[in-house]
């Protein structure tokens, strides 16, 4: 019997109007939670499944298997202060006033505009418990704690002088400072974001996990170290891989609590470094990638970004150039976040690459870092589709004048290891890169120069 034959005409238009009522109710507007890892001077290199079994990063590999890997993903600095600045802020280093290191030298070169708003802010802004559990490097004032930049909860160090060592090192918990001594700091931290996972399990959260490792100092418990010993490596290098590996175990430790808390569906991980390898640490393998942190070569710039969030997003790889400027502007899109600011973002969402979306794009893109006041003809970078523009790194002390050195120009596609200088070979292009890079340079000193 047909349903339609059983019904008088007012019923019929009672029951259609009921099958409607689905439709006209208010969809809820998803709100997932949010987990940002990001680990201090990681090498691509440092990852097991790109460096042929040199170390043991177990859970981060299947991290990845379970990702979007980003193949060409990019920090926005070769150094940490500014490179955390662009992820939190969706705007380029310069922009936001963190254009360098070294926070008690350079306070005012190195903490976060109070107009500009951070993923904290925009999360908290909009219903989610905020928090940060390990480095901060945005500002040491008060005015810049994390607390007065959109974080409900901080539990970590604000100086690099409040980690003198990994075994010995003092954390900030709601104003008070602890010092522990008992305890190694990348495990603590790990099970700090567990208990803040835990904690928060019941409401949409933002957690932003920021590890130390493996950050100088060089340090890790010895029986971590005597495998890599084993294996050959030097005791620096052993150690630097045995930090990554405890690093990875905390990872584990995290994503199956998430499981455990029936949580993973619901929530998007995302895992990244904050720039490459330190030269002050001995040199390690890294996909033979020119360069180191400091320097805008790619070995200084090019980073690890991996996003997980199951039953949403298919595993795989995206050949697209994208920027830690775009993580802002992503996690808005996925999240439905609104951003009361006026000031404009420099990323763009990549979500639609998440979806599937294989278009390709060739905004141009812009690094420059030295140490103090900017210049921009110092180790300065664009890159526009496969080809890069470098202005050579001249030292890593306060440069005294601009640099007159001749840019360089690279074909990334076919020369990833920036071996191959094009640019007599390309003079028009050169100069149209130069220009872009100088009308860069002069918009975010602007925007850098504002009260
Ligand atoms: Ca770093």
């Amino acid at each position: 019997m047909r349903i339609a034959n059983t019904l008088s005409p007012g019923n019929l238009f009672l029951f259609l109007l009921l099958l409607q009522i689905p439709c006209l109710a208010e969809e809820p507007v998803p709100k997932p939670n949010v987990i940002l890892i990001l680990a201090d001077d990681l090498a691509l290199g440092d990852l097991s499944f790109l460096n042929e079994g040199l170390t043991r990063t177990p859970h981060i590999d299947r991290l990845k298997s379970e990702s979007i890997w980003f193949s060409q993903a990019y920090s926005a600095s070769a150094v940490c202060a500014p490179a955390r600045a662009a992820l939190l802020t969706g705007r380029y280093p310069h922009r936001t006033g963190v254009v360098t290191l070294n926070q008690i030298t350079y306070p005012n070169m190195t903490s976060l505009k109070k107009d500009e708003v951070t993923l904290g802010n925009i999360f908290q802004q909009n219903g989610y418990k905020t928090g940060l559990i390990g480095k901060w490097h945005c500002g040491l004032n008060p005015e810049h704690h994390p607390y007065q930049r959109g974080f409900d909860e901080f539990e970590g160090f604000i100086n690099h002088k409040d980690v003198p060592s990994y075994f010995r090192y003092r954390l900030r918990m709601n104003d008070r400072i602890e010092l522990f001594e008992d305890k190694y700091l990348t495990t603590d931290l790990g099970e700090r974001a567990i208990q803040f996972v835990r904690r928060h399990r019941e409401e949409p959260f933002f957690l932003h996990l920021a590890h130390y490792a493996p950050h100088r100092p060089i340090e890790a418990p010895e029986d971590r170290v005597t495998p890599y010993l084993k294996k050959g490596f030097s005791e620096e290098i052993a150690t630097v891989y045995a930090m990554v590996e405890i690093m990875d175990e905390t990872i584990g430790q995290l994503m199956a609590e998430l499981d455990r808390l029936n949580l993973s569906g619901n929530t998007l991980v995302i895992f990244a470094s904050d720039n490459g390898p330190d030269p002050v640490v001995e040199s390690r393998f890294n996909l033979e990638l020119r360069g180191t942190k400091y320097t805008i070569h790619e070995g200084g710039i090019r980073v690890p970004l991996m996003i997980r969030w199951t039953d949403h997003f298919d595993p795989g790889t995206r050949q697209q150039v994208v920027h830690f400027t775009d993580i802002t502007p992503t996690l808005m899109e996925l999240c439905h976040l609104k951003r009361t600011c006026e000031l404009p973002l420099d990323g763009a969402s990549f979500a639609p690459l998440l979806r599937g979306d294989t278009t390709k794009t060739n905004r141009p893109l812009y690094w420059q870092w030295n140490r103090g006041v900017p210049r921009y003809t110092h180790n300065a970078a664009i890159r526009e589709g496969d080809w890069k523009l470098v202005r050579p790194f001249v030292t890593r002390n306060l440069p005294k004048q601009d640099s007159d050195q001749p840019p360089l120009l690279f074909h990334l596609k076919s020369d990833p290891h920036e071996q191959d200088n094009l640019a007599n070979q390309h003079p028009g292009r050169v100069t149209r890169m130069q220009n872009l890079l100088e009308t860069w340079a002069l918009a975010v000193e602007e925007s850098r120069q504002r009260p």
